[in-house]
């Protein structure tokens, strides 16, 4: 079977004329330009012209009671009569709500728009997508609108999909900075339905404000374990805070949870310059976390608009994720990569109250937290004099103008040109699988020119012909990726370790100032690693004796079980994390002799890695491997990862050793703190 490709995007202007018709402070940020503009802003980047088109429709009644009460319905449909007077009225009995005579018009649009996506994905008509939509969903409930949404867009698309396709996983993701307590709600007492949101909370003192938003709301009956709310206790949250969230709550439970189809309530109110939000994350971090939703569902991923209110961060964050859904190497993340410490607090509490759910939190030492009633407002005292957080970062800057400046020059260093070839490889056997208009043949390079290259840090190297041809792929492959003409490689070689060696000398001497290198197997040669400039983790099966791990030289020990889908959470809680804290501008995966993981953990590394370095990697994989080569090359091309099968949760023994060495290294690689207990 091909695999599905494309990107859909859904707009249709008539969702612009839902309007806030009488001055109301709270609702009037809930624009029509919100739409308008960001796919403007779309069409700017030339986004629009390589998605598909697909049409929005009017989801039907029926649609809108796979959620909603009929009474609800009946209410919505009566206000397209109603004169003002009367739209404000029946405004009035709803929190923050707004009717204009087209509302319901737009609403079951709105609707509609969003299972034309799921159809278009779930079809195999495309792979992914984007609805842009008005009026937005998640807070709406099964009788009442509520905080600017009037029908549960992607509630009822998660229903749909359940009955239309007959799914049985279904994740959704809300990254909006609301608690989408509507889906939440719906969703609560269902276990094909996992909901992640996190949101602005502060100790409840943000709107909803509601009890039931905190990290303890974990779901009901059959549904337990199966709701999971991280509540930020503080504005400024930022990227690091982000990534921390997804590398150690999110992303742990929605590879253990396996969905089917991904969809993503998707407001960017959580962007810097929100005036509602006040958080600090870029656009580009909205890159990354497509680009891990991505690898979930065979790529299945459906991406519907929620809030965001300033114009500008909303459409520039808008484009970062079409961008990434249609491929595109994801941006280098920006920032210092360390989550504040409220950030870790949030993240500690939710990975604490999911513990009986979830395998991979089953060894997770949470004894220091003697009792989950602990709540929010208790440690809101203790912590009333931690103020050191978020200090470096562009702290409550509501002055959109500002912000506006400070996106117009930061969206300049972010976006890069697109190489229009993505992989480079030798024309060698195996490699024929793996062709496409993405994939450029490369000529080997030759001996005076390796000689040349490596003389320079290698110097006794340039005796051995043999070796020093065995250089000749790589070298050609890395080439193009340091002079831009491609994004990533592929090379074959008989001596990886080498080759990785003098990939790391090399690309230090063009000029990289960090290389990170994960090498798969036996090592035999390990460079120097003082400067700092490359940083080294070797996966291998034995401990090296006589070789201890330091800063840039990190050794894991890790055996992947028989079944091969343990690794998750090695890659999630170790590998990841100290990855994105190094931020390397290339990233070099080598996989060497004995090898101690299968195809997929390997693969699954290399599709994740692509968040790092503008998506820059070089693979040198021993030449033997023809099926591994071919599934490395598919990963850097941007297929999804396989599916793993039954999931096999890590043994206590390995979660000890993550556990360890997170506890080594988190104070130099901060992305890895996940509990306050530890080292902070
Ligand atoms: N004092 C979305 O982002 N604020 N909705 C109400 C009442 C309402 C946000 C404040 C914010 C609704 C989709
Ligand atoms: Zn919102």
């Amino acid at each position: 079977v091909a695999m599905a490709s494309g990107t859909a995007l859904i707009y249709d202007e008539k969702m612009a004329t839902h309007k806030l018709l009488w001055s109301d402070p709270i609702c009037d940020i809930e624009v029509p330009e919100r739409l308008s503009s960001s796919y403007e802003q779309l069409k700017s980047y030339h986004l629009v012209e390589r998605c598909v088109p697909v049409p929005a429709r009017e989801g039907s009644e029926e649609e809108i009671l796979l959620v909603h009460s009929l009474e609800h319905l009946e209410v919505a449909k009566s206000t397209q009569t109603m004169n003002e007077e009367e739209l404000k009225r029946v405004s009035e009995n709803y929190d923050a709500f707004f009717f204009h005579p087209s509302t319901y018009h737009c609403a079951r649009l709105a609707v509609g728009a969003t299972l034309q996506l799921v159809d278009a994905v779930m079809s195999g008509e495309v792979r992914n997508g984007m609805a842009l939509v008005r009026p937005p969903g998640h807070h709406s409930q099964r009788n009442a609108a509520n905080g600017f949404c009037l029908f549960n867009n992607v509630a009822i698309a998660a229903e749909y999909a359940k009955l239309k396709y007959g799914l049985q996983r279904i994740l959704i993701v809300d990254w909006d900075v609301h608690h989408g307590q509507g889906i939440q709600y719906i969703f609560e007492e269902d276990p094909s339905v996992l909901y992640f949101s996190w949101h602005r909370y502060e100790h409840q003192e943000f709107w909803p404000s509601l009890k039931e938003s905190d990290y303890d709301a974990v779901g009901l009956g059959k549904g337990k374990g199966f709701n999971i709310n991280l509540p930020w206790n503080k504005v400024g949250m930022g990227n690091s805070d982000y990534l921390a969230a997804f590398f150690h709550v999110l992303l742990p439970m929605a590879f253990e949870f396996d969905p089917e189809l991904v969809i993503v309530s998707s407001g960017y109110d959580s962007g810097i310059g929100d005036p509602e939000g006040q958080m600090n994350a870029t656009p580009e971090v909205f890159a990354h976390l497509t680009h891990f939703l991505m690898q979930l569902a065979n790529g299945k991923l459906c991406v519907i608009l929620e809030g965001g209110y300033h114009l500008k961060s909303l459409g520039e964050s808008v484009c970062m994720t079409v961008k990434t859904l249609l491929g595109d190497p994801v941006p280098q993340i920006t920032g210092e990569m360390a989550p504040c410490l409220s950030a870790v607090e949030s993240i500690q509490n939710v990975r604490a109250a999911h513990k009986p759910y979830w395998k991979w939190l089953a060894y997770e030492d949470t004894s220091f937290l003697q009792n989950l009633s602990t709540k929010s407002h208790l440690l809101k005292k203790a912590n009333s004099n931690t103020s050191t957080e978020h200090e470096t970062k562009i702290t409550n800057n509501n002055n959109t103008v500002k912000v506006e400046r400070f996106l117009e020059l930061h969206m300049k260093n972010i976006l890069f040109p697109v190489p229009p070839i993505k992989t480079a490889t030798i024309g060698s056997e195996g490699s024929e699988h793996f062709l496409s208009e993405h994939v450029q043949l490369v000529k080997e390079m030759d001996k005076t020119e390796i000689k040349s290259l490596v003389s320079g840090f290698y110097a006794d190297l340039v005796e051995e012909d043999k070796i020093l041809l065995s250089l000749g792929s790589m070298l050609a492959i890395l080439d193009k990726i340091l002079k831009k003409e491609v994004c990533n490689g592929i090379a074959a070689s008989p001596t990886a370790a080498l080759s990785a060696a003098v990939a790391l000398r090399h690309s230090v001497r063009f000029g990289f100032q960090r290389v990170l290198c994960v090498f798969v197997g036996d090592m035999q040669i390990t460079p120097n690693t003082e400067d700092g400039k490359m940083l080294i983790i070797n996966i291998c099966e034995k401990e090296q004796p006589g070789k201890t791990s330091c800063k840039h030289c990190i050794s894991l020990n890790w055996k992947e079980d028989a079944e091969g889908n343990d690794f998750f959470s090695a890659v999630l809680g170790f590998i990841l994390p100290v990855a994105y804290s190094y931020q390397p501008n290339l990233t070099v995966i080598a996989v060497g002799p004995n090898r101690s993981l299968g195809i997929s953990g390997i693969s699954l590394l290399v599709a994740l890695l692509q968040g790092l370095a503008e998506s820059r990697i070089v693979a040198v994989i021993e030449d033997t491997e023809i099926s591994l080569l071919q599934s490395v090359a598919k990963a850097l091309g941007g297929a999804s990862t396989p599916p793993f099968g039954i999931y096999v949760p890590p043994t206590q023994e390995k979660v000890k050793k993550i556990k360890a060495l997170r506890d080594q290294f988190q104070q130099e690689w901060k992305m890895l703190q996940c509990s306050v207990k530890d080292g902070i």
